[in-house]
């Protein structure tokens, strides 16, 4: 059980540091931050710092809508709470951002070149931006992705990184090439096992021999057809924080997969050995282990598809329901590679629960709208809890599940609280 002891230093450790750093900012550091020019910020007193970007109030992030959660502003990482993922296709002004680095600043992406090469690449080649989209067929998916690390606040003992709750997810519509079609189009050696990118961003150090994450997926994911080297989310080209002018798409498995700022695509005749590749990043351990146990690197595993999860988007967390009102319940479930079969709410803490209307994914791969009525006996406190379950019947759990050093793969129901008066 996890203590209110640990969840408040929690947050006062994050808050802290974060103060820390903007503490030595520059007014000008700090206008960067929020993307607007701080007016009379000569005139802020010293020692106070704009409300804006202190976690106060939320920050204002260029093309992102007020509500969205800042959980650190360097590297940028911000979350989306759950009502705000309603829509079945996530508007852009809501779909997190996960930053490793410090993005790139891109202002033209005429001449953008993006290198083939690696191991296992029959010849090394570079295509412009232009080519890509003139020389492949274009196609456009609902793809899923979500952060591994989302959910890592429940974890006890506290796992460092991130505090995301419930919404480093989403599923926007993405458009761009297959990246098996320009794989073939290059050639690759029959030795291939696995795919590395690497992105325009910089290493938060500042060493520009440093990549802040060069990651991959086996050659089987690469060549799937929903694998996309992606141009535009929503039908726009991708906003500056989210990989303008081109990324990768790889919908179901961990998102820090889809290498943002794309320069560069490596074949390799091994498994992709880039930053974040090794060690805790990103892997698991392979067996069952201890909270707060010390895991050998070699037990533990890339993560590759991820779990069975879901989301009430409807109504909001906290809200007010009259006596009699039958309240129409909706949100979101996604399985990784798999799909959902089954969702069910329940209202008495899991202990009885109601199947839900449950539509199949508009393409592979994207997340699921599911919805039903829920009628409340009486007045007062209740939780509506939602389960998933995945085509093989793998089921969410109702609280965190396998605890592991980085806080992965926190699949447990969501739950939001409801008040009937
Ligand atoms: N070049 C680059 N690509 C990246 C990252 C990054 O820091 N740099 N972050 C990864 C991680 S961990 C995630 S979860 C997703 C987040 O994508 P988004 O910011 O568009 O939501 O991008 C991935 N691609
Ligand atoms: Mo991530």
């Amino acid at each position: 059980m996890k203590t209110d002891r640990s969840n408040t230093e929690k947050q006062f450790d994050a808050h802290a540091s974060r103060r820390g750093f903007l503490k030595n900012a520059s007014i000008a550091t700090l206008g960067m931050i929020l993307g607007a020019e701080i007016v009379f910020g000569n005139k802020l007193p010293k020692g106070l710092l704009p409300i804006a970007i202190t976690g106060d109030q939320n920050p204002v992030i260029p093309g992102k809508h007020s509500e969205l959660i800042t959980l650190n502003d360097r590297p940028l990482n911000v979350e989306t709470p759950a009502h705000l993922l309603d829509p079945d296709i996530t508007p852009t002004d809501v779909f997190f951002i996960r930053n490793n680095g410090l993005p790139p600043e891109i202002t033209d992406a005429s001449s953008w070149m993006l290198e083939i090469a690696g191991e296992s690449v029959i010849k090394k080649t570079s295509l412009s931006l232009r080519e890509l989209k003139s020389k492949f067929k274009h196609y456009s998916y609902q793809l899923t992705l979500e952060c591994a690390g989302n959910g890592r606040n429940e974890f006890d003992p506290p796992a460092k990184g991130n505090q995301w709750k419930v919404g480093a997810v989403g599923c926007p519509l993405w458009t761009g090439v297959r990246l098996k079609d320009v794989l073939n189009h290059v050639g690759i050696k029959g030795d291939a096992v696995y795919i590395g990118y690497y992105g325009k961003d910089t290493h938060l150090s500042g060493d520009p021999g440093m990549s802040p994450i060069s990651r991959g997926v086996p050659i089987s994911k690469a060549m799937e057809d929903e694998s996309l080297i992606a141009w535009a989310i929503n039908g726009e080209d991708l906003p500056a924080m989210h990989g303008y002018p081109l990324r990768l798409v790889f919908g179901g498995w961990p998102a820090s997969t889809c290498g943002k700022w794309l320069s560069k695509i490596v074949v390799r005749n091994v498994v992709h050995d880039g930053a974040k590749m090794g060690d805790y990043s990103y892997r698991v351990p392979k067996r069952p282990v201890a909270p707060g146990e010390m895991v050998a690197y070699d037990d533990m595993k890339i993560i590759e598809s991820m779990p069975v999860k879901s989301l009430v988007t409807n109504p909001k967390t906290g809200a007010m329901i009259k006596k009699g009102t039958i309240l129409n319940i909706r949100g979101k479930a996604w399985a990784g590679d798999n799909s959902v079969k089954r969702i069910q709410v329940s209202i008495d803490f899991g202990s009885t629960w109601q199947n839900c209307n449950l539509k199949d994914p508009v393409n592979r791969l994207a997340w699921q709208p599911w919805s039903t009525r829920i009628e409340f006996p009486k007045k007062g406190y209740y939780e509506v809890w939602a389960k998933a379950t995945d085509d093989e019947g793998r089921s969410q759990p109702m609280v965190v599940p396998g605890w592991n050093p980085k806080g992965y793969l926190n699949n447990a129901c969501h739950r939001i609280a409801v008040k009937v008066i």
